[in-house]
């Protein structure tokens, strides 16, 4: 039996006991592809005034692979860049849920759209050889550094079909009881190996347009991407609302640092200066 919001309570102590909750299939056809427009439009945006501007934009991550050609990892933060997307963070699909396993009002902390996404060579970009995959750690040895409580809840939406062949996002259940202290690595932060049994852990397996709630210490990972096309998850985190901890400490700076960018490369482009040398094949 559902209650008030909607979950019931096997999903609720599923949630107490693994760290995470997938809700397949929680947005429509059309609203996925809403988002995959808007996710083509930051991209383009980004990447053309990247080179507009001679200087890569602090929101870009983006990677050289060691098979060749480059891949965006991810952009951050996007949320005012995109009606569509900033819309989806009070999406009460996502934060009657939420509040539910949260026990308090999410407000929003920070949000991410990872793309692992391949893009035809680029010869402006010196980016490092590396790759897309995200190393074993919980998101809060990154968010504790700002002061944010542990109980913080992220929402990723899938945007693409997620499948273990995809460089899916793999959940280690049961991780978020206890913090594990995270060494610094080339690529961020990584529990100690051995820490986790790497051989275990869960795949986010499912169609475009789900959702999986996880919690700021569940252990997670993922591989690279080894397809020619994007495997786009966008990432929203909510904090509850009695951390009372002001608005987007961690990107605000960012976005203020990015925006000027931005416009200097619209106005470019809308006064005929500067022509547009990216554009993505097809809109997908
Ligand atoms: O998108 C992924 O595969 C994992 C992302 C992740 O762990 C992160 O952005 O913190
Ligand atoms: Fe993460």
């Amino acid at each position: 039996m559902a209650t008030s919001n909607g979950l019931t309570p096997k999903q609720r102590s599923f949630w107490d006991d693994n760290g995470f909750l997938v809700l397949p299939s929680v947005f429509t056809a059309d609203e996925v592809l809403r988002m995959q427009a808007d996710a083509d439009f930051i991209l383009e945006l980004i990447i053309n005034s990247s080179i507009c501007n001679q200087r890569q934009s602090r929101r870009l991550d983006i990677r050289e692979r060691q098979s060749g050609g480059l891949i965006v990892r991810k952009i951050q933060p996007i949320n005012d860049l995109s009606l569509v997307l900033s819309e989806v963070a009070e999406d009460d699909r996502l934060l009657a849920p939420m509040s539910e396993l949260m026990g308090d009002q999410p407000v929003l902390m920070e949000e991410k759209l990872n793309y692992k996404q391949p893009v035809r060579a680029l010869e402006k970009f010196r980016v490092p050889v590396d790759d897309d995959r995200f190393p074993v750690h919980n998101d809060w040895a990154y968010y504790k550094y700002n002061g944010y409580p542990d109980n913080i809840i992220s929402s990723a939406i899938t945007l693409d079909d997620c499948h273990p062949g995809n460089g899916a996002i793999r959940v280690f259940p049961g991780t978020h009881h206890q913090h594990i202290e995270h060494d610094r690595v080339r690529n961020g932060l990584e529990v100690p190996q051995g820490s986790v049994d790497l051989s275990t852990g869960t795949f986010l397996d499912a169609p475009a347009g789900s959702v999986m709630f996880f919690h700021a210490k569940i252990v997670h990972t993922s591989e690279p991407n080894p397809t020619p096309n994007p495997r786009r998850v966008m990432i929203y985190s909510h904090y509850p609302q009695q951390a009372d901890m002001g608005i987007d400490i961690r990107n605000g700076p960012n976005r203020l640092r990015e925006s000027p960018w931005e416009w200097e490369y619209r106005r470019r482009k809308d006064a005929g200066e500067f022509i547009d040398q990216f554009r993505l094949e097809s809109n997908s």
